[in-house]
């Protein structure tokens, strides 16, 4: 690329700040990927060990050095280990995130967590039913505190498996039974996994993919879908909001802080104190005539933006460049998808850098631990310093992008108000959906989900291409995590937006009243995904079995271990995964073949790994076709053309 072409392209507002740190000589995330180029082959292809001490051993992929680490294991035993520890791992963040919410929603019942509340009646309700709680004649906290010590149980539990897998369609059960695989409590799976990929323990790829079934539906259908259901019912289940999304949300007159992570709980107080008069009046004090603004980064912020309509900034590869707008008097996180570069980054301006969480400390940031029982207080001494900090800014370093203008978007689009939206208050169901989807006038869902990737320069915008493609061919889309995020900065989540998609998906939205894509929250809210799947099988016409419906998922730019948890824990549920890399396991053709062709005999979906992006959307239209033709839903039916004699029938019967 000529230099002169290296900032131009789709993602403008990006490219421009990224000429701007280049020009000062800040370095980022994208600098980063240069200087790791060439990256290991070796781990490229998922042949390298380092499970024990004798290693690390390399495999080579071309048969002319080693074939087998100094244990003896294969290629295709140390790829499918480093797969599985990888699922591992992507269960236990979202687990422990999990974990944080039961711990907080007992709290709360027990009244030990001041400013928060039981919010959601009505999902308090559907989570009880799903834990068999009693609720007539209780009180709230009551049922609340029982539903808590039982979701705490989940992590845990001796015996039984995860309560809330009952939720699947029966015919999913019975393939989950067949095949060992229906998910435990979460700590165990994630020790089982990480017992069977040490050295000289599981040898057999096909039972090591078995256990990443197990350990990753103990994610989606345990510890992720616990932590939607009672942040839904604490901090409320989202409805329609609308908000912003755009790095220029951040304001020169107002108090700057970027909420960064994963974990909502200490920015629900954020949100709750920054409203009152004390404090938007110490900001006035402070200089800052606008008050205070509040922007989120990554899953915290898809959390804020679906409940609160709190702005967005931006997605995990631009928290450097919204950093280094200069704008921002403190970056205030949590956990997961933060840079350690992040710190140093802010040195560079009078930026705080504030962490909270006693799982992820920084080096050269302020700790602020925070519980339960200390959240109000916490958010309260938070907001605080960054008002103070605002007489340090530097107009000098203050470069703001002009705020795009399709940065409006319409989010919260949970399973509750999807229904809702669907059938109206007193008959919310999914019928009209899938009349819809049986009449063809919407093909199929695709739920384009999931991370977004340093190393893809944002001179291209790969969701947004897919996003257009999909809708075009009337494809109803719903999106998640950092994928959500590109398509709220460019505005395609607005009701608007079924101007430029196909016609018939054009007319359901317009009639329904809601956009063609559909944001529905953040990484663990993918849970709503499968729930959605589950009601939708439920409410008839479309098979019994989530393999039957016409939906299809792809992430592009997977980066985190969540993500492959994610991806894994649908294909186990039955519904097939595009990911846009190269496969993660491509030096053990056995797994990968395992992965990509030979899950459709047990579980009946797969893996497809395509990096090209250009054919991603081909490849999803031509799944959810496909299965519709297996529906018997795309039978062609002959046109009808009407002579004088139909005619008077029709006014006579009509
Ligand atoms: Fe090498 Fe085997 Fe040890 Fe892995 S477990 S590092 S393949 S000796
Ligand atoms: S923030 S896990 S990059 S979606 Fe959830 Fe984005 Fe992936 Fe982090």
């Amino acid at each position: 690329m000529k230099n002169e072409d290296k900032f131009k392209g789709e993602d403008q507002v990006a490219l421009d700040m990224l000429k701007i740190m280049e020009e000062e000589g800040l370095e980022s995330t994208f600098d980063r990927v240069e200087q790791q180029q060439p990256q290991c082959g070796f781990g490229n292809l998922g042949l390298c060990c380092r499970h024990c001490q004798m290693g690390p051993c390399n495999i080579d992929p071309f048969g002319q050095g080693p074939k087998t680490g100094i244990c003896g294991a294969d290629a295709n035993t140390i790829a499918a280990r480093h797969y599985l520890r990888m699922i591992a791992a992507g269960t236990a963040a979202h687990s422990d995130h999990g974990r944080e919410v039961v711990e907080l929603f007992i709290a709360v019942a027990r009244g030990e967590a001041p400013g928060y509340e039981i919010k959601d009646l009505a999902k308090l309700k559907i989570v009880a039913d799903s834990f068999d709680v009693k609720t007539e004649g209780r009180k709230t906290e009551e049922i609340a505190e029982e539903i808590g010590e039982l979701a705490l149980a989940e992590f845990g539990k001796s015996y039984g498996t995860q309560t809330l897998a009952k939720r699947a369609p029966d015919a999913r059960q019975k393939v989950w039974e067949k095949l060992g695989v229906t998910p435990r409590a979460v700590d165990r799976e994630v020790v089982e996994a990480l017992h069977r990929t040490g050295m000289g323990t599981d040898q057999d790829y096909q039972n090591l993919i078995n256990c990443a079934h197990r350990v990753s539906l103990a994610d989606g259908w345990g510890g992720a879908m616990i932590a939607t259901d009672l942040q839904d019912i604490m901090f409320g289940t989202p409805i329609p909001t609308a908000g912003t999304a755009d790095m220029g949300i951040f304001k020169q007159e107002t108090v700057n802080i970027a909420i960064h992570g994963h974990e909502p709980p200490l920015a629900e107080m954020l949100a709750v104190v920054v409203q009152e008069p004390e404090f938007i009046k110490m900001a006035e004090d402070a200089g800052a005539s606008g008050g205070i603004t509040i922007g989120g980064l990554c899953c915290t912020a898809n959390e804020m933006l679906t409940r609160h309509g709190i702005p967005l900034a931006g997605h995990m590869k631009m928290q450097e460049l919204v950093m280094s707008t200069g704008i921002l008097e403190m970056v205030l996180v949590d956990v997961q998808c933060i840079m350690q570069a992040d710190v140093d980054l802010a040195s560079k301006f009078h930026t705080t850098v504030v962490t909270t969480s006693p799982k992820a400390k920084m080096i050269g940031a302020e700790h602020i631990e925070t519980h339960p029982e200390n959240a109000l207080a916490n958010a309260k001494l938070i907001l605080k310093k960054a008002i103070d900090n605002y007489a340090n800014r530097d107009s000098k370093k203050i470069r703001l992008p002009e705020c795009n203008p399709y940065a409006n978007v319409v989010s919260g689009f949970s399973n509750e108000t999807i229904k809702y939206m669907l059938g109206g208050r007193y008959r919310a169901s999914y019928r009209p959906l899938n009349d819809n989807i049986i009449n063809g006038r919407i093909r199929g869902v695709a739920a384009v989900v999931g991370c977004v990737s340093s190393t893809v320069w944002p001179d291209k915008r790969p969701y947004l291409d897919l996003v257009k493609e999909l809708v075009s061919n009337n494809v109803l889309v719903i999106e998640t995590g950092c994928a959500a995020a590109e398509s709220a900065r460019a505005g395609m989540m607005l009701p608007e937006y079924a101007d430029h998609v196909g016609e018939s998906l054009r007319e359901v939205c317009e009639t329904v009243g809601i956009p063609p894509v559909l944001h529905v929250g953040s990484c663990v809210d993918n849970t709503r995904i499968l729930v959605a799947m589950s009601e939708i099988v439920a409410e008839g016409g479309l098979g019994n079995d989530f393999t039957d419906l016409p939906a299809v998922g792809a992430c592009l730019d997977w980066m985190h271990e969540k993500a492959l948890a994610i991806g894994h824990y649908f294909v186990a549920s039955g519904a097939i995964i595009v990911f846009g890399t190269e496969s993660p396991v491509a030096g053990a053709p056995d797994v990968h073949e395992l992965l990509t062709n030979g899950l459709d005999d047990t579980v009946g979906a797969k893996w497809i790994f395509e990096p090209d992006h250009s054919k991603i959307a081909r490849i999803m239209i031509d799944a959810i076709e496909h299965k519709r033709d297996l529906l018997g839903i795309n039978e062609k039916k002959e046109r009808k053309l009407y002579d004088m004699e139909d005619r008077r029938k029709l006014a006579i019967d009509g």
